[in-house]
């Protein structure tokens, strides 16, 4: 979130696309209720079903999943045809002024630069014109026919409001309807807030599904405000937190990317990193990078870290692809080139596509290894539990170790939410069992292999037994150890450099902030956005003051919020170029003449000029893009795709399958399902009363939500004949599964292109174990293709067919 929960009471205006919040966020579901009692805010919810957030909304709009780009840049176009941007905002803030060099260009569904054979860009010509001072021309008119406003004027025309209603199937009446709530909050005074979470990221194209609407935000002026933002609401309770310490392939802890193999030592890795200001006296804050870099090699190796071997640089693994996601790294295990898979709180048999390549997958595992407090389907995928798991154990030659774990609420630590608040929490009960801490089985694999390198030397120990494992017990790491070592702490003593006598930071000590860190190793840190969470006055997740003055919501002595405890990221913006708010019922932070202060930590140097600093300090450019350049790997800006598996062709551009630059492997290409044979639009998601796959095994949610089912049309199960309640069969071009009908008015058919859409809903949290009915669950049938730039699984978007049927077969 660029905002936090807490901050959505400030809002106008919610915007719940690509999300459920009633449903799966309930607790922070309040503060749209808050915001809705206390202020009289409206609430749009726009989603192929009429789902719970719907029913308290005060407008709903039907959308055919996978459609929001076509819906979004649609907005963006009634906002800018009606004059209803904020055109300081849009000015100053963002890129639109910046000239793009010429060699730019889209036609027919793709962006210049296109190798087909490669499926991928070559993204040299999404690049600003640069003058001889290295710096981007800009043109503050806007007029300039290369500007980035004017390329966007020209790249969304095509989305009118009758196009937007036959791409998605939502009623042009729907649509501005929604555009007219939404363009109000173009006014200083007027904010509103984007919640989204899947429905926007499980798609070939999340990534600019969630790039469109920060765009819209942008061009309402509505980023780093209060009550505003890009809300995404996180999953799992640490999800945020496994993103923060670095657990993506590609990533190392604080948002820092590990090497590639060409990235053959450390200045050649420095030398991309070096974020050189576009603008005149832009902060460019990643310019710290190395600081960074070399505190969280420090914090690896301790003393085996030095100037003289790069910090160690060489003891981290170097990528040799883009990354090795859920996608890559199964289809690599399919081809039989893994040996063996530790699952750490994972259920990739329910909860990756295409169960089947999965199943077959891990059998050509040697071993799989499951550390879970549950008894996975994934740790029993060899077990023939008939039409529920129809294997041949004596076929599947996979050893399986199953190591018990506590779950999160008998463990000490942190937890990071969707505002990026890190809350220290303590154990609610007992462990069962032997069931013993992940960090306890991690630290006891550690000490063997560590002593079995130390032995045997083996290829390359360095890393290994250089590893800096500084704990009270060397096979047992706890909780407090760790979180102090993500804060950082100072290896040797700093003092001034114009007075020696005077100690800057002193050995041992923990650092206060990120900008206490160094890039010579005399300081440690292993997280550096987490600075300031653990310092010397103690454990500042911990806290629980609820003071609040003024009633912003900052809430600033609660917990710890990332970075250096701000709550609301590019709070900047939500003062002019003068440094005065916009709007001064919503302050947040304001220049006194000489330096920044307000309700948040400020988001830009105390004492840098208002009119010097740009607002977004991470980006060289320090203004917000609305032309992304060559960062998205599928397009500058959003586009229309169609999923890989629709209903329709894609209007726009109907030779193109998918994203274009989409991540799919050539045989599950070959395995896509068209809709000839799968005619209906199938869609996942989550119900209330269940978490994914654990709560299946307690007997109260099972009560609750019992048994798997699907949701159709009451035209649809007319014209196939299905009764409510009766047994159908859902196929596609992967998998077969059996449900009960739920059949409602909630989902009603879409007509797209001139085309009737029946819409099929398929919720998540059924299988073969616990105390639930046995069951299936939408992964039997989802396809194997990934977003272009984060590889998410397209599991909201595939194509099924349904038949009515007595049930499965049961022996
Ligand atoms: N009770 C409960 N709460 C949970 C979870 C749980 O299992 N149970 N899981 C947690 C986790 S890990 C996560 S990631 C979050 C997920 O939170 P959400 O993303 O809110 O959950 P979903 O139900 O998967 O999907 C949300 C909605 O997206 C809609 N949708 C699908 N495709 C599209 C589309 O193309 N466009 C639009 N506009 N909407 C679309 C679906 O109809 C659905 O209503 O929930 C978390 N909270
Ligand atoms: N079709 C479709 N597929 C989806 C989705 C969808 O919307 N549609 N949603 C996707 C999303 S957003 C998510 S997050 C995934 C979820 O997919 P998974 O993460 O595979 O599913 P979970 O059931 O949440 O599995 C987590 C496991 O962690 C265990 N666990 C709990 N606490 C601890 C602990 O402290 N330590 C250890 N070691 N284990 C613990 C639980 O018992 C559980 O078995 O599913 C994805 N798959
Ligand atoms: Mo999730």
């Amino acid at each position: 979130m660029t905002n936090s929960w807490t901050d959505i009471k400030n809002t106008d205006l919610v915007i719940i696309m690509g999300g459920n919040a009633a449903e799966a966020h309930p607790c922070g579901f309040k503060w749209v209720t808050e915001a809705k009692a206390q202020r009289g805010a409206k609430l749009i919810v726009v989603d192929p079903r009429f789902t719970r957030s719907a029913s308290v909304a005060d407008l709903y709009a039907p959308i055919r999943q996978g459609t929001d780009i076509a819906f979004l840049l649609g907005a963006m176009k009634y906002c800018i045809d009606n004059d209803k941007i904020q055109h300081d905002y849009v000015r100053a803030f963002t890129n639109a002024p910046y000239i793009v060099k010429e060699g730019f260009g889209y036609q027919d569904g793709l962006f210049t630069g296109y190798d087909e054979a490669k499926r991928d860009y070559d993204r040299s010509s999404w690049e600003y014109e640069l003058g001889p001072d290295g710096y981007v021309q800009i043109d503050e008119t806007l007029q300039h026919p290369r500007s980035v406003y004017q390329l966007l004027k020209k790249h969304i025309a095509a989305y009118t409001p009758e196009m937007v209603e036959r791409i998605c199937g939502t009623p042009k009446d729907k649509f501005l309807a929604v555009c007219k709530l939404i363009s109000e909050c173009s006014a200083r005074d007027k904010v509103m807030t984007s919640m989204y979470a899947l429905g926007w990221t499980q798609h070939s194209k999340g990534s600019q599904n969630i790039r469109s609407m920060a765009m819209l935000q942008l061009l309402l002026g509505n980023i780093g405000v209060r009550g505003g933002g890009m809300n995404a609401l996180r999953g799992h309770s640490n999800i945020q937190g496994l993103t923060d310490i670095g657990l993506m392939s590609n990533l190392i802890p604080g948002y820092l990317t590990l090497g590639t193999d060409k990235e053959v030592d450390f200045s050649t890795y420095m030398s991309t990193r070096g974020f050189k200001p576009l603008r005149p006296n832009q902060m460019s804050y990643w310019q710290n990078y190395r600081k960074f870099m070399v505190s969280f090699l420090k914090s690896m190796w301790g003393k085996a870290a030095t100037p003289e071997n790069d910090f160690a640089y060489q003891w981290l693994p170097k990528l040799d692809v883009p990354g090795y996601d859920m996608l890559r790294y199964f289809d690599m295990m399919h081809q039989g080139k893994v040996n063996g898979y530790f699952c750490q709180g994972f259920n990739p048999l329910l909860s990756l596509s295409n169960r089947g390549k999965v199943t077959q997958a891990l059998s050509k595992l040697k071993f799989l290894v499951s550390m879970d407090p549950l008894q996975t389907e994934t740790a029993r995928f060899w077990k023939d539990e008939g039409v529920h798991n129809d294997v041949k154990p004596e076929s599947i030659q996979t050893e399986v170790f199953e190591l018990p774990t506590t779950c999160f609420a008998e463990d000490e630590g942190s937890l990071v939410n969707s505002g990026r608040w890190l809350q220290w929490h303590w154990p609610g009960a007992e462990p069962p069992g032997e069931a013993k801490t992940d960090t306890w089985v991690m630290a006891q694999l550690y000490q063997r292999l560590r002593a079995l390198y130390e032995k045997e030397g083996g290829a390359f120990p360095d890393p290994i037994v250089n590893l800096h494992w500084p704990y009270r017990l060397a096979d047992d790491p706890q909780p407090d150890e760790m979180a102090k070592e993500m804060n950082g702490y100072v290896v040797s003593t700093v003092t001034d450099p114009v007075d020696p006598t005077k100690v800057l930071l002193e050995k041992g000590k923990q650092v206060d902030t990120f900008g206490q860190l160094r890039d010579d190793g005399s300081t440690a840190c292993g997280c550096w956005i987490y600075s300031g969470s653990w310092t010397e006055k103690g454990n500042m997740m911990a806290r629980r003051d609820t003071s609040d003055p003024a009633n912003t919501g900052a809430y600033s002595n609660w917990a710890f919020s990332w970075p250096a405890n701000r709550r609301i990221l590019y709070n900047r913006a939500s003062a002019d170029l003068d440094g005065k708010p916009w709007d001064p019922k919503r302050k947040l932070i304001e220049w006194n003449g000489t330096a920044w202060s307000g309700y948040d930590v400020p988001d830009i140097a105390p004492a840098a000029k208002p009119q010097d600093v740009g607002p977004f300090i991470m980006n060289p450019e320090g203004t917000a893009r609305l032309f992304s350049r060559g960062m998205m790997k599928d397009g500058p800006f959003p586009a229309h795709y169609e999923p890989f598996e629709s209903p329709v062709a894609n209007v726009m551009a109907p030779k193109i399958r998918g994203n274009p630059a989409a991540r799919i492997f050539k045989d599950d290409l070959a395995a896509l399902g068209t809709s000839d044979k799968f005619p209906y639009a199938a869609t996942s998601y989550r119900l209330t009363e269940h978490f994914h796959f654990w709560t299946k095994h307690v007997w109260v949610n099972a009560v609750l939500q019992p048994e798997f089912f699907v949701e159709i049309s009451e035209q649809l199960a007319a014209e196939k004949n299905i009764q409510k309640g009766g047994w159908v069969k859902v196929s596609s071009a992967r998998g077969v599964v059996y449900a009960k009908a739920v059949v409602t008015k909630r989902i009603k058919p879409l007509v797209c292109d001139g085309k009737t859409v029946h819409v099929v809903g398929i919720p998540l949290h059924w299988g073969f174990t616990g105390a639930a009915r046995k069951g299936f669950g939408p992964n039997s049938l989802t396809p194997f293709v990934g977003d272009a730039n984060i590889e998410t699984p397209e599991f909201k978007a595939f194509l099924v067919n349904v038949e009515p049927s007595n049930g499965p077969a049961v022996s």
